[in-house]
């Protein structure tokens, strides 16, 4: 077993008011994101997208196991592969897979099985998640709470997004084993979530929701 070994902890610092500015100002960045849709084929420089993606390395993880890998695509071959398959599953699942209720809910956002934004978006960023490390033997070693870490790092790389003034959504493709197959990850890699990223196009629009207030979110005690 390693012995721990601790290093001095270099906190922020302010005073309540500042914390209170500081805080305030932080939701209403934040408060700002949307899911959008439309993108603008403009490109976004590399180093961006590596500053992005290390932000979102920097989540905390069971264990500190950092189970996590980033693809970042930007050849339009393997975008347009991706699409293609992505699209050929969403068309399967809006068609036969999906119940009533679900397509009911997913109305107001107005998806379908057709997603553009796979090719137009700049960058795609495939997260997979290592459900288990190999060492230098080909050894399995065990990660910890793997989902929550990189959901975890999933929310620092979309307000990273937000914060460098681009967009992104969630995209969910189901199944989505097609993307360990076109990426060429092994075994160990899961895909976990799909993020276009870009610039908004000119005319994106998003759906007209409110957010729940802190009284529907908050119980204090
Ligand atoms: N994966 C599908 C369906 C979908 C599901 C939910 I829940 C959403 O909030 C949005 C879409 C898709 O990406 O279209």
């Amino acid at each position: 077993m390693d012995k721990p070994s601790f290093i001095p902890y270099n906190r922020l610092q302010f005073d309540e008011e500042k914390m209170t500015q500081r805080s305030y100002e932080f939701y209403q960045n934040l408060n700002l994101r949307r899911s959008v849709r439309d993108f603008s084929n403009q490109d976004v420089p590399k180093e961006v997208i590596e500053k992005i993606i290390m932000t979102a390395a920097s989540a905390p993880s069971g264990a500190h196991k950092q189970p996590w890998t980033f693809c970042a695509v930007s050849n339009p071959f393997i975008k347009s592969e991706i699409k293609k398959a992505a699209e050929k599953e969403e068309y399967e699942s809006y068609h036969n897979r999906m119940s009533d209720e679900w397509l009911d809910a997913l109305k107001p956002i107005g998806t379908n099985w057709e997603k553009p934004f796979l090719e137009i978006a700049p960058w795609l960023i495939i997260v997979f998640k290592k459900a288990y490390d190999l060492d230098e033997n080909g050894s399995r070693q065990k990660n910890y709470y793997v989902n929550e870490s990189v959901g975890i790092a999933c929310g620092f790389l979309i307000s990273a997004i937000h914060q460098a003034g681009l967009v992104t959504l969630t995209h969910t493709p189901s199944p989505m084993n097609f993307l360990q197959k076109i990426l060429d990850r092994p075994e160990n890699e899961r895909p976990y979530l799909v993020l276009p990223v870009g610039y908004p196009s000119e005319d994106a629009k998003v759906p007209d929701f409110e957010r729940k207030g802190a009284e529907e979110v908050i119980r204090w005690y």
